[in-house]
């Protein structure tokens, strides 16, 4: 290996692994990778799978797909040999931040599993050129900065592959690119991003994110819709949504030609899994393409029914994709035909204006038509089916019991153990041999160490190390400054109110209290939270701006800061949670119960042996039923009594506000002169007026109850050997969430792939 990539430096660069700079050594390692990608064998079966993604939260991929490839060690040795470190050579690397959040990197952990249980699959999504938004703090506010990827060099390998695509004023012609998937130690299957030469990278300017959102013929690709609660450019999206999935669509039956397929038969050969709503409308664009081809309209929407199956992400109503008849016309106008049809079917059958595609305010539903038109509807964790199944969506299973199944989600073990941590995944290897990698159930053996000190210990100096490079990594990188002898919580994942870093807020606000008051906590805790807001979400990104205003104001006083800080990591993405997890204690999982469909970064910190503090909320719920009760803390009003509030409206925040002199005062403390100084007051003003007279997501609900849990699971740090066991138990459970499972399960109860 050293010599090859020794030659190749040579002969790109005219100098050796001494001489040339990390990012020629990143180019040359890449182009290496890329080589041994396409040398493997691409996995084939007789029926295929197209995973439809508006996100693939990839992340940088050199040395996931080193590991995958079985080459890492290798290139590692090889570089050491000449004092290199291949974890810094990959920092060189862009990281592809397409997707936003969950859903994203749910697809990306997908894509990995189905190519290491050797199942033909490929995803299909969009090449945006930028990606979400780069976050930076500046005056303690969040400022959004385009993100761009794509270098000269990069994963994407330019296809010849390019369709028409027909809208109503005009029709675009495509590229495709693809990026090879390799599998564990197996195949290779492919990630197809489509995208547009068209597409114009100058129409943004150069710090800013904003751009002409009606020239679709240079903006198609730019930028990933930064999630829903941006209300602007919806026809972009749209316009970009009918570009996925027409070129999805023409995909598939162009793969079909070419390995002969009957399309007659089209469902015992492709399998359309449409992740959340976003790809929706290949249903519609398959019945069109189908119909070109001389099926009748009967027949194409037989085969397309039996062909799509639809995941749901979100009971969320604010996420749940509703475009205006008007706005598809201007977009889409040959599919509304098709979709009206589709709607009256529905009507004809079903006298319950509930399910309707069409509601009356014509407006399309892109989950009804999923459901009615789709074999398979399956929800993201066991409470998250049973919500839809029992009341978001339960006039819907009334009439297809037998479409719903519920597939909790996972994590690819490749990614989130072995490359993110491989202080733990050498002594796992070491206690009960490597058999985990392939078969993440084994990690259970580890149980049988539960009571040995010497392993606790061992345990504990893998999460001492790891605190301590994420602490040189945070002074690196922000100039943040953190104390590795403290305990670390940490609350990582998009800015929402429904997860409720608000709430942990109003925690660090009482700690600092506490603190000031004379009583200070037996280990000192370090507070870490990351997180963007959507940039059009203004009481979220008040919620950052408190947190750092909280960061400074706790930096600055002498008193509080060696007992506690707040740090806001700048920019969370997946490489910031790589280096984040395997440091954490302790696992935030704290929104109100029933608005996290699952949550997954709750999987990654429990395989890393943080514990959770969390409701009985998502994927806790598993949580909680495989480490028990000791390990895990959970707080907060359950999911049942939280229905029962909204139902009844009975939750009023001022009630809570007034009622209790603790959380007033915290709250107010928001508004109080020492933090009013640092920050700007409109801001604070407005948080905390939403606080107190809407407060949707119910915090002054459970901040009591949280802030008991937070104070018992930080007692309970004191005694070294009983939390380490809870993060042993912690690991051995974690295998459960292998996405290797969750893929097994896809595949037994809906692809049927052979
Ligand atoms: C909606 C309308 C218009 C434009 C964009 C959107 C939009 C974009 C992104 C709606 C939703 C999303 C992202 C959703 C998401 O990430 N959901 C998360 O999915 C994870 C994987 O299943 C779960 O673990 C999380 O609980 C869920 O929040």
């Amino acid at each position: 290996m050293e010599e090859r990539i020794e030659s190749m430096l040579q002969a790109r660069f005219g100098r050796g692994l001494d001489q040339c700079t990390r990012d020629e050594i990143f180019e040359v390692l890449m182009q290496i990778t890329k080589e041994e990608m396409s040398r493997r064998p691409r996995i084939a079966g007789k029926k295929k799978l197209y995973y439809i993604s508006a996100e693939f939260l990839i992340g940088k991929l050199l040395s996931n797909n080193l590991i995958n490839l079985g080459l890492y060690d290798e290139v590692s040795d090889a570089l050491k040999k000449h004092g290199l470190i291949l974890s810094e050579i990959e920092e060189m690397e862009l990281e592809p931040s397409l997707g936003n959040g969950g859903l994203g990197r749910l697809a990306a952990c997908f894509l990995d599993s189905i190519a290491t249980l050797n199942l033909c699959g490929d995803g299909v999504g969009l090449n945006y050129h930028y990606g979400l938004f780069r976050q930076q703090f500046v005056n303690n506010k969040q400022r959004e900065l385009k993100n761009p990827w794509i270098a000269r060099e990069s994963w994407l390998n330019r296809q010849d592959v390019s369709f028409q695509v027909p809208f109503g004023k005009f029709t675009l012609q495509s590229v495709m690119y693809d990026i090879d998937v390799p599998g564990y130690h197996g195949g290779c299957n492919r990630l197809h991003l489509f995208d547009l030469d068209s597409v114009d990278d100058t129409v943004v300017g150069n710090d800013s994110i904003n751009f002409d959102k009606k020239d679709i013929r240079r903006n198609l690709t730019l930028f990933l819709y930064p999630d829903d609660s941006d209300s602007q450019g919806q026809l972009l999206r749209i316009y970009q949504q009918y570009f996925m999935v027409s070129n999805a669509a023409q995909l598939i039956l162009k793969e079909c030609a070419e390995r002969g397929v009957d399309l007659h038969h089209l469902d015992e050969h492709v399998v359309v899994q449409i992740n959340d709503t976003h790809p929706s409308l290949v249903i519609p664009e398959l019945i069109r393409l189908l119909q070109e081809r001389g099926f009748t309209l009967d027949e194409a929407i037989r085969l397309v029914s039996r062909t799509c199956a639809y995941t749901n992400h979100t009971i969320l109503a604010e996420a749940l994709e509703k475009w205006p008849v008007s706005y598809l016309e201007q977009v889409v106008p040959h599919l509304l035909p098709i979709i009206r049809e589709l709607d009256a079917r529905v009507r004809e059958k079903y006298d319950d204006e509930s399910v309707y595609i069409i509601d009356k305010d014509q407006k399309v539903h892109m989950a009804h038509m999923d459901i009615h038109y789709g074999f398979s509807v399956n929800g993201v964790a066991a409470l998250h089916t049973e919500i839809l199944k029992n009341s978001e969506l339960k006039n819907f299973c009334r009439i297809y019991p037998e479409k719903f199944n519920n597939k909790t989600n996972g994590i690819t073990f490749r990614r989130w153990l072995l490359h993110c941590n491989p202080r733990l995944a050498e002594l796992i290897r070491e206690l009960i041999g490597d058999g985990f990698e392939r078969d993440a159930s084994e990690l259970e053996k580890l149980l049988a160490y539960r009571d040995d000190p010497r392993v606790l210990d061992r345990l504990d100096e893998v999460k001492r190390k790891n605190k301590k490079d994420l602490r040189r990594y945070l002074y690196e990188t922000q100039n943040l400054e953190i104390d590795a002898a403290s305990i670390y919580d940490v609350q990582i994942k998009r800015l929402h109110e429904y997860k409720r870093q608000q709430m942990n807020a109003l925690y660090a606000i009482y700690k600092y209290k506490e603190i000031k008051s004379g009583r200070k906590p037996e280990v000192p805790v370090t507070m870490i939270f990351g997180a963007k807001a959507a940039p059009a979400y203004t009481i979220a990104k008040d919620i950052i701006h408190l947190i750092l205003c909280l960061q400074q104001l706790i930096a600055q006083d002498a008193e509080v800061s060696p007992w506690f800080r707040v740090v806001m990591v700048e920019n969370y993405n997946v490489t910031k949670a790589s280096h984040l997890i395997p440091a954490a204690d302790i696992s935030e999982q704290i929104s109100l119960a029933s608005k996290e469909a699952s949550g997954t970064g709750n999987m990654k910190f429990m395989l890393n042996g943080a514990v959770t503090l969390g409701t009985e909320d998502g994927a806790n719920v598993e949580i909680h039923e495989l480490v028990g009760d000791d390990n895990i803390y959970i707080f907060g009003k359950r999911t049942e009594d939280v229905l029962k509030l909204y139902e009844e409206k009975a939750y009023h925040a001022a009630r809570y506000y007034e009622g209790d002199p603790l959380i007033r005062e915290l709250v107010d403390f928001i508004v109080s002169e020492e933090v009013m100084e640092l920050g700007d007051p409109v801001s604070l003003e407005r948080l905390h007026h939403e606080l107190i007279t809407k407060d949707w997501f119910m915090t002054l609900l459970d901040l009591e109850d949280f802030i008991r849990a937070k104070e018992q699971a930080y007692a309970d740090y004191a005694d070294r050997k009983s939390w380490n066991r809870k993060a042993l138990v912690n690991i051995a459970k974690a295998g459960y969430f292998s996405s290797d499972r969750t893929i097994a399960q896809c595949n037994e109860d809906i692809w049927h792939l052979s």
